[in-house]
């Protein structure tokens, strides 16, 4: 395999489109004959993470093992695209710190909250603000944006804006990532 690996982590607010970035960069990249892996945050929550809640210790653990195993794709030579929440910086910071030599691509997918909200694919932000959540399904740990903190990325590699030209559809905004990848010398 004559692929440089790395690690590209999407961290945004749920529905804000990281896990359909994901798989629209994840296609490109198979187009252009390289090996790349998905792993998204929701579906390790049902099996690797499955024991994991989502209180701040638990959202640790859960990142912290997804930043391991993300390295190793990406020492193997994959193009390893992680895309969870991760709204705490400390956590993030611990999985850059895991690459050094740049191969950790940080790319916040920054959508406003009422943007996020009003999309409500699951129906969780509805849930969240009558305080079902907390009531009936997770008992110690609030949502994120509504009763759980998103602490704003502000030294991220890439950072895609909602409404901005250019950025604007899944495949759009997967350009820009596979742009930042050809000129780092991974594409
Ligand atoms: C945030 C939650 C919660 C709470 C369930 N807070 O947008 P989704 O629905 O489909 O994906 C989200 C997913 C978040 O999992 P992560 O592993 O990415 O989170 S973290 O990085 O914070 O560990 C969301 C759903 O699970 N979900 N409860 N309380 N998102």
């Amino acid at each position: 395999l004559d692929q440089r690996g790395c690690v590209i982590w999407i961290t945004g607010l749920s529905g804000s489109g990281k896990s359909t970035l994901a798989c629209a960069l994840s296609r490109i990249l198979h187009q252009r004959g390289k090996l790349s892996y998905v792993l998204d945050g929701d579906n390790l929550r049902h099996g690797l993470n499955k024991d994991l809640s989502f209180r701040a210790e638990d959202r640790a653990e859960n990142i912290r093992r997804v930043g391991e195993v993300a390295k190793l794709f990406a020492d193997a030579g994959v193009i390893c695209i992680a895309s969870l929440i991760s709204p705490y910086k400390r956590d993030r910071d611990a999985c850059r710190a895991l690459l050094p030599n740049g191969d950790f691509i940080e790319v916040f997918v920054d959508v406003p909250l009422e943007i996020c909200e009003a999309r409500d694919p699951k129906g969780l932000y509805k849930l969240a603000r009558a305080g079902k959540i907390k009531e009936l399904i997770q008992k110690f740990s609030g949502f994120t944006g509504i009763d759980d903190p998103y602490e704003t990325p502000l030294n991220s590699e890439i950072v895609l804006k909602h409404g901005e030209p250019c950025s604007s559809s899944p495949t759009e905004m997967a350009e820009k990532v596979v742009f930042y990848l050809e000129e780092k010398g991974y594409l």
